[in-house]
């Protein structure tokens, strides 16, 4: 084995991150697109949680939480400084991003799936959800990123689960008062870092020829 594996599912905003700061780092490895409610045998026997991204490298560790995977990408090769912020230290960054996998991504899952939590007011986690939406814009009026005038890792680390917020209703999001977060969200969606890493694959079975990322696309120009 000379390149790492990486388990991923497209839709997962966790697996997007992953991908993300394995393209922007430019490390190679080999892409299986998984199925979630059919999962290769070999991924739940190297990660028992069995949750996506999962990431073997050729030294047998096995690295199975998206930031770990991001921060193993960009400790080997960060050119465009996603690990240094221009506005604040790696430390407060680190804070940021997981206000967003702790608080925002529990309210967002409350709202877009509804109906597996009929304990829960769909609208009151909307409205908290918003709220740290309503601190991302404020933080976009004044700045084109997040943190400082060029993107850094809370910017590719959020912006898949704003997407994933932002599609539960994109009617509704496009008309709240938040411009400033929804010229950063279109211009992320626009980014040739985010459709090279949402390219369509078919799903991973034992036995297929690797499939390379995020050289896929030059290795079809051949
Ligand atoms: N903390 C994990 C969370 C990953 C996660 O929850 N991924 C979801 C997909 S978006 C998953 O694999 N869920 C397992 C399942 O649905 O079976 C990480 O950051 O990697």
């Amino acid at each position: 084995m000379n390149h790492p594996i990486l388990y991923s599912f497209r839709r997962c905003p966790y697996a997007m991150r992953a991908r993300l700061a394995i393209s922007a780092a430019d490390q190679k490895v080999e892409l299986r697109e998984i199925i979630l409610r059919n999962k290769p045998e070999h991924m739940v026997e190297i990660s028992p949680k069995a949750t996506v991204p999962v990431l073997l490298l050729p030294t047998g560790e096995v690295i199975d939480e998206s930031l770990d995977i991001a921060l193993w990408a960009l400790r080997i090769n960060d050119p465009q400084n996603l690990l240094t912020p221009p506005t604040v230290s790696t430390e407060e960054m680190f804070a940021f991003i997981s206000q967003n996998d702790g608080p925002f991504k529990h309210h967002l899952d409350r709202t877009k799936y509804a109906s597996r939590y009929p304990e829960e007011n769909a609208d009151v986690n909307r409205a908290a959800a918003s709220q740290f939406l309503q601190q991302l814009n404020v933080k976009l009026n004044s700045e084109v990123y997040l943190f400082g005038n060029r993107p850094c890792l809370a910017d590719i680390t959020i912006a898949p689960f704003v997407r994933q917020f932002a599609n539960i209703d994109r009617t509704w999001f496009d008309n709240q008062p938040w411009p400033d977060l929804l010229r950063w969200l279109n211009q992320f969606l626009e980014s040739e870092l985010f459709l090279t890493v949402m390219e369509k694959h078919k799903p991973w079975q034992p036995g297929d020829t690797p499939l390379y990322f995020p050289l896929a696309k030059a290795k079809t120009d051949q």
